[in-house]
């Protein structure tokens, strides 16, 4: 076989993608909320040294990158997605020689470093906003939304906030103006109208991509082009938060330009964007032909119940909206603005069955067509903690997700304080990470099982998808890419199933045995189940309830 002649060899982009598929399309990424990591200073509060402190158990789990959450200085008004300054470490965290140091050990170690950014708004405490609102005629003036209020003090239109839902404005008493805030009033918006105010947010990616960070969790950047009238919201829609309703052409100017920023970096940087527009055709748009964002989130099948139509739904809304446009998915069941999938399916079981849902919900995560995100945690089976009334800090109500870590058994768990930041999760003693690695039946093991099935199988990695009706209770489908494929089903009924899988029957006869379709069982999720299933032509089995099988051919 003579080496392929680089003059000749098909360089189309579609060519390239096969061959060498970028590695935001093969990862698995393991989001990293900072606060709630591990703490090593004292003080309650999760740090980078304590990331550092545990990047080998990121590798020994199999994930291949991480996003971490906002670590810039912040006074802390919605934990640190109010930033004060975009382009420094608060002090809570480290600084910049230890991003540095992190970055650094994450790539020795093969991890990329996704961070987040946050383009929509600043901290009130902000230098940019301090200026703003100095004075009418401030320089700065314009880089925030300022409004006349109404003449009896009535907000300039009808937008909802999106944490608390009170009013999108807020009056400033240092010249009787209102600002806009989509979030916390401690949360005025940029005005992405003005040009300065997108060289200036330009200007604090080109900082980090210039540190070597490959990519950016993009914060509600849907929002970044408003109607430049400031129009009122339809009457029927009074009340929902402007981060649901708002879909701009303006934005998609805009993420063109970011997107060539970014691209013109050397080493395949990525943005992938927080689009927290609940319809998946809406989420698509912000891919734009290959030319906006990388990678958007889709939150649909983070509020998909467990149940087989749901999920049904929600992976051919997918592939409807997003295989014709050439745009790469990623799923995501947990992060750290909602309850915990293991919290969230768990309603209503019984215990047993709700740790069986969430040993199932990992097998799924990580068979879908795309990028799939890991919440810290939920290899660990977490659910939310209880947060009394004394101990809340999130004025939205998503402390229970944010819960610490816990690394041991040990009364401190592993960080240097018993008293974190909010109370430890249910079962911190059991479901932490030194007792789970102790025991090869546990969760965090088939996280890495099937972690490591995804590296070795590119039907996992780059393969199509092919869902099969087997079933009402049955979420089914086939991961295929050349001579490798794999099916996966899902029971998501409440009983146990007899399932029957008839294969083609001339493709049985073949006489070469390579080509003869048949199915072994490579993971179950259930605890203790390794490989009971025979080769098979005809593969037939009992799947329990809240089973989730892999099969080989
Ligand atoms: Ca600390």
């Amino acid at each position: 076989m003579s080496p392929t002649d680089p003059n000749t060899a098909d360089r189309s982009p579609a060519a390239r993608k096969m061959a060498d598929p970028a590695w935001w399309t093969t990862c698995v990424a393991y989001q990293i909320y900072p606060r709630s990591f591990c703490d090593t200073t004292g003080n309650g509060i999760g740090d980078l040294a304590g990331i550092r402190a545990h990047l080998d158990h990121l590798s020994w789990l199999g994930v291949d990158a991480i996003w971490l959450s906002p670590f810039f200085t912040s006074p802390m008004a919605d934990a640190g997605y109010d930033v004060a300054d975009f382009c420094d470490v608060d002090p809570l965290f480290g600084d910049l020689d230890e991003f540095d140091q992190l970055l650094s050990e994450a790539h020795q170690r093969g991890l990329k470093v996704i961070i987040d950014w946050v383009p929509n708004h600043t901290s009130i405490e902000h230098p940019w906003f301090a200026e703003s609102r100095s004075s009418t005629d401030n320089a700065k003036r314009d880089w925030y939304v300022w409004r006349n209020p109404g003449p009896s003090g009535e907000p300039p239109n009808n937008w909802t906030e999106s944490l608390t839902f009170g009013p999108a404005w807020t009056t400033d008493d240092t010249t009787g103006q209102a600002y806009l805030h989509c979030f916390l009033p401690e949360q005025p918006d940029l005005n992405w109208d003005h040009p300065a105010v997108e060289a200036a947010l330009h200007d604090t990616l080109r900082f980090w991509l210039d540190r070597g960070v490959d990519g950016f969790r993009m914060d509600v950047v849907h929002l970044i082009g408003k109607d430049p009238d400031l129009a009122d919201v339809a009457p029927e829609l009074v009340g929902l938060p402007q981060v649901v309703l708002n879909n701009r052409p303006e934005t998609h100017e805009r993420l063109r330009r970011i997107r060539s920023l970014i691209d013109a970096y050397p080493g395949d940087r990525m943005a992938i964007g927080e689009i927290y527009l609940l319809d998946t055709e809406q989420v698509a748009s912000h891919y734009g032909s290959n030319d906006e964002l990388h990678l958007c989130f889709n939150f649909p099948p983070l509020f998909a119940k467990f149940d087989a139509e749901s999920w049904r739904t929600v992976m051919d809304d997918t592939v409807a909206s997003l295989d014709p446009i050439g745009a790469w998915p990623t799923w995501v069941l947990s992060n750290h603005d909602n309850p915990r999938h293991a919290t969230r399916y768990a309603k209503g079981q019984e215990p047993n069955d709700a740790a069986a849902r969430a040993r199932a919900a990992a097998v799924l995560l990580l068979t879908l067509r795309g990028t799939p995100f890991v919440f810290a945690g939920e290899e660990l089976g977490l659910t939310d903690a209880e947060v009394p009334e004394g101990r809340r800090h999130d004025p939205a109500g998503r402390d229970g997700c944010r819960a610490p870590i816990p690394w041991d058994a040990t009364p401190n768990h592993g960080w240097a304080t018993g008293t974190p930041w909010l109370p430890w999760p249910p079962e911190a003693t059991a479901r932490n990470v030194d007792t789970l690695r102790q025991d090869p039946n546990s969760i965090l093991w088939l996280y890495r099982e099937v972690l490591a099935l995804r590296r070795s199988r590119p039907a996992l990695r780059v393969g199509d998808l092919q869902r099969w009706d087997l079933h009402p209770d049955v979420l089914a489908f086939r991961r295929g890419t050349g001579h490798d494929a794999l099916l996966v089903l899902v029971n998501m009924g409440n009983d146990d199933l007899d399932v029957h899988l008839d294969l083609d029957p001339d493709a049985a006869r073949d006489p070469d045995p390579d080509h003869r379709p048949s199915w072994t069982m490579v993971c179950s999720s259930v605890e203790g189940v390794t490989d009971p299933a025979t080769t098979a032509v005809v593969w037939s089995s009992r799947l329990r309830r809240n089973e989730a099988v892999i099969l080989g051919q």
